[in-house]
């Protein structure tokens, strides 16, 4: 059994029934000229989270601790995305052409995940339709069945794709821990308060620690 300082509490975990989590840390999210650009945002303050993203994903793979990684994307027909999500963000973006492909389609190069945090042979690959990670996914399955009980938390954008994650797993029965240099937002205040809602009343969400403090638990 191991311990990570975290908030609002220390928390006992053991790696081997512990993942670590990578949520659409994809092009099209953290690179101009992608879906997360194309909705208006400043792209670059998701680059702060890939160092210590980095920095996690080489400690997971040193001590075994199983990695999972997720993407949000469609069928390059859209069969799969629904209507009401094609027609938000202020015009039709989704399956659109941009310079890194068709934005937030499978295959294409802005869809896939960036080299820093690229996945390898054992780490599952979620493809999810929508924001949150178990909802019409294996996740859940894949989890169970490698008798996972906590979920160590990084990705992109914290508010979004993270949270609905954590707050799914969180229902689930998993502990979540969000790492909060590993993850980002578009936006300071919600990076702050993001994870100010994930910790509160004595973790309703789940925990929040350093990614420095996963790597010292780990070690
Ligand atoms: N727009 C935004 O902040 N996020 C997303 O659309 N998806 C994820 O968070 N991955």
């Amino acid at each position: 059994m191991s311990t990570v300082t975290a908030e609002p509490f220390d928390l006992d975990f053991d790696v081997a029934s512990s993942a670590l989590v990578f949520i659409d840390f994809q092009r099209d999210f953290v690179l101009p000229g992608g879906f997360g650009e194309q909705l208006g945002n400043d792209t670059s303050l998701l680059l702060a989270a890939i160092p210590p993203a980095k920095e996690v994903l080489a400690r997971a793979r040193q001590v075994g601790m199983q990695v999972i990684h997720t993407r949000e994307g469609h069928r390059p027909d859209l069969s799969d995305c629904p209507p009401a999500k094609l027609t938000r963000g202020g015009k039709t973006f989704i399956g659109t052409e941009g310079p890194m492909g068709r934005i937030l389609v499978r295959g294409s190069k802005g869809h896939d995940i960036v080299e820093d945090v690229y996945p390898i042979d054992g780490e599952p690959v979620i493809d999810k339709l929508g924001k949150g990670s178990f909802y019409a996914t294996d996740l859940h399955q894949i989890l169970i069945n490698k008798g996972i009980k906590t979920l160590f938390v990084t990705g992109v954008t914290l508010e979004v794709c993270v949270h609905t994650t954590v707050r799914e797993a969180n229902d689930r029965g998993y502990e979540c821990v969000v790492l909060s240099d590993a993850v980002a937002s578009y936006f300071p205040e919600f990076q702050r308060v993001g994870l100010e809602m994930i910790k509160a009343q004595g973790a309703i969400f789940g925990w929040v620690a350093e990614s420095k403090q996963f790597v010292d638990a780990v070690s």
